[in-house]
């Protein structure tokens, strides 16, 4: 009887720790766009002109969760357009309007680094990220 509540304990105790590992991770991921415009730009006495460069960063670019885990993902667009949110691996596809703010839930049951990626730009102007899952 001892040993059977023992071993019923320590299979409880098991339990409860296994369920005590996986944990509710909130993160708050901004997209931030970069506009630069050079009017006039002298290289090699090459002549450029009217250079733009406009690009969209998710700050920050990486998340790292333990497999398990409850995720939620507040993304916050500061971009002036319309930016993607997508990760392809949970079937996570959304579009977030300018000035706008998404909510992503997620739990995390496959290992590995899944890129996020914008799928309304290319990645040369919305550079992506990572949703990185490990073991325990
Ligand atoms: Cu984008």
């Amino acid at each position: 009887m001892k040993v059977t509540k023992a071993i019923l304990i320590g299979f409880l105790s098991a339990l409860f720790v296994g369920a005590a590992q996986a944990k509710q991770v909130d993160f708050t991921v901004v997209m931030e766009a970069d506009d630069i415009n050079i009017p006039e730009l002298k290289v090699e006495g090459v002549t450029i002109k009217n250079i733009r460069e406009f690009h969209v960063l998710n700050q920050p670019a990486g998340l790292v969760v333990h497999k398990g885990d409850t995720v939620k993902i507040t993304v916050d667009n500061k971009s002036p357009i319309s930016e993607g949110f997508a990760i392809d691996a949970y079937g996570i596809k959304e579009t977030i309007k300018a000035g706008e703010k998404a909510t992503i839930n997620l739990t995390a049951n496959k290992t590995g680094a899944f890129t996020i990626w914008c799928h309304l730009h290319p990645k040369g102007i919305h550079l992506p990220g990572s949703l990185n899952v490990v073991e325990d």
